[in-house]
């Protein structure tokens, strides 16, 4: 059983939201199409409380895409973006939701941030998406959406080491490139076995 996993395509990380990622929209076609050639198709929706601490707005003389220190290690710190039940949060109006299996959300809890969608970052805190994929019989899992070097990375690699195969599809991928996040991810992707296909997509 091979599942889609298609990661935040979500109004803020499309051009125009409170963290767009640069031509985040255009994915969107490309992932619908893609939705029949799986198993099973699961959406992750990054959801945050309004007070949420990986907001720069919770930090004192801290701004966006500054570092802080959490008790579970570095975070960066973001706009506000993608807060429960704003229009923000909402999935790209273009996406196929309708094909959707599952919906799983994450980093609801206001002291801890999530992107991969298997841990919290933590990367103890499970979401219960194993034990649902394991449950159903899925083991291989491609990843697509946004963002290529936080959520997605994040969630290939717990899957990786969670003992699924699993693919990250570049070409319906965009990526932050936060300081050289992007190719920090792909060589981290790579040394874990993660089959890369497509081209990064790096807006530079
Ligand atoms: C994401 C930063 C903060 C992502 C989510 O979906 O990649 N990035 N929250
Ligand atoms: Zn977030």
């Amino acid at each position: 059983m091979h599942a889609l996993i298609v990661v935040d395509i979500q109004n803020d990380f499309c051009p125009g939201g409170a963290l767009a990622v640069a031509e985040g929209d255009q994915i969107v076609p490309l992932v619908n199409a893609m939705m029949g050639d799986f198993d099973a198709v699961i959406l992750t929706q990054d959801w945050h409380p309004a007070d949420h601490s990986s907001f720069a707005s919770q930090h004192a003389g801290k701004g966006p895409f500054e570092l802080t220190e959490m008790p579970y290690g570095p975070q960066v710190l973001w706009p506000d973006h993608c807060v429960q039940g704003t229009e923000g949060a909402a999935f790209h109006a273009d996406l196929d939701v309708d094909r959707a299996d599952l919906i799983v959300r994450k980093g609801f809890r206001r002291p801890i941030d999530s992107y991969s969608a298997f841990f919290e970052n933590d990367h103890e805190t499970p979401t219960g998406l194993e034990g649902y994929c394991t449950s159903r019989g899925i083991t291989d899992l491609t990843f697509v959406g946004l963002a290529t070097d936080y959520c997605v990375a994040y969630s290939a690699l717990d899957a990786a080491s969670r003992g699924f195969r699993a693919t990250v599809a570049l070409e319906a991928c965009r990526a932050i490139d936060l300081d050289g996040s992007l190719a920090e991810a792909l060589t981290k992707l790579q040394a874990a076995g993660v089959t890369l296909t497509g081209a990064p997509n790096a807006i530079a």
